[in-house]
């Protein structure tokens, strides 16, 4: 997926120019994936832009941080704060947004606690993670040959970069197939996720989702669907999920700040009740979609709004963009 550049992107602290947001080719992270990241999304709502539980992403970031032995200089607040200035001045009204805290340039070899650690946050525009026509009909999915990570060699709760190549072999895996997903099963055999969605599977008026110790990231988007499933009197059961109740189910979808909600109409050549997107996710799709958008009094809190004062320091004078080295350390 392209990535159109925005003006700035916000590196230790400065804001720097879009291209020279760069770092040196032997940047720990790179060669050894310690980075740790989010993916956010800023919406167009009617209390203007928008960045949707800001501070939950932080929260998480700062906690995947901390699980990879990385000290950060910068507090949440400066985090969140940081997230809604970058938004104003790139002049956002909507926007995928991705801070990455990683082990900078410096120090080679595994041992990475005297390499610097930095902080950076880019957005831009992206439309649909798995396509427009996906969150409208739904997509077909298969089941990975590749295991999810298991707790045993690696942080599954933890969002970092290094664990990613887990979710690019089962992408590439589907993609080559002629799917548009992988659903990955952990070493029991337990459905877990997709590779960057939690998964959700509906079965005689039970809404199911693998739990806490299914080797899943927790993800924010399944937090507030466990919310607003419960406030519309739906409940959403967290326990194991067997592969056979993918096939069975009458209803599946997945959630993820990048996919939304997206409906699952067909797995490994299986379809998935009618064949068409049901209407426990049409409900929750739009309970979602009116929630991110401001439409919903009762999840207003969930919105932090970017104000024309994110501009302002606290003296209240306009700062303008400045550089900062490229490399650290
Ligand atoms: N599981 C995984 C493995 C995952 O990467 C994500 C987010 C989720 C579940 C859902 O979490 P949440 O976004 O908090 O609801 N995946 C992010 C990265 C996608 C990418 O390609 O990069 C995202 O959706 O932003």
């Amino acid at each position: 997926m392209n990535v159109d550049p925005t003006d700035l992107i916000w590196m230790n602290g400065e804001f720097v120019a879009w291209e020279d947001a760069k770092v040196h080719v032997l940047t720990h992270g790179l060669h050894y994936g310690t980075g740790v990241f989010e993916g956010v999304r800023c919406y167009d709502t009617e209390l203007g832009p928008a960045v949707f539980r800001n501070a939950e992403h932080v929260e998480r970031l700062l906690k995947s941080a901390e699980l990879y032995y990385m000290p950060v200089p910068y507090s949440a607040e400066e985090l969140r704060s940081a997230t809604l200035e970058l938004v104003a001045r790139n002049g956002m009204s909507s926007c995928y947004i991705r801070p990455i805290i990683y082990r900078g340039y410096g120090q080679m070899g595994l041992n990475p606690l005297e390499a610097p650690v930095d902080v950076t946050i880019a957005c831009w525009e992206w439309g649909a993670y798995l396509g427009e026509e996906g969150k409208r009909r739904g997509i077909r999915a298969r089941v990975s040959s590749w295991e999810r990570i298991s707790p045993r060699s690696l942080i599954p709760h933890a969002k970092a970069s290094g664990q990613y190549l887990n979710s690019v072999l089962a992408k590439v895996e589907s993609l080559k197939a002629g799917y548009e997903e992988a659903i990955l099963l952990d070493e029991h055999g337990h459905v877990c996720e997709g590779t960057g969605e939690n998964i959700y599977v509906v079965r005689d008026g039970e809404i199911a989702t693998p739990g806490q110790h299914n080797s899943i990231l927790d993800g924010i988007t399944r937090r507030s669907l466990i919310q607003l499933a419960g406030d519309l009197g739906y409940e959403i059961v967290e326990r194991n999920v067997a592969r056979a109740e993918l096939y069975l189910a009458e209803e599946v979808f997945m959630s993820g700040t990048a996919a939304e909600l997206v409906p699952v109409r067909e797995i490994d050549d299986h379809p998935i009740g009618t064949g068409e997107p049901g209407e426990v996710t049409r409900v929750l799709q739009a309970a979602y979609d009116d929630a991110i958008h401001g439409r919903s009094e009762r999840y207003r809190e969930w919105l932090d709004v970017v104000s024309p004062s994110a501009l302002q320091t606290p003296t209240g004078e306009v700062r303008t963009a400045s550089r900062a080295p490229t490399v650290t350390g």
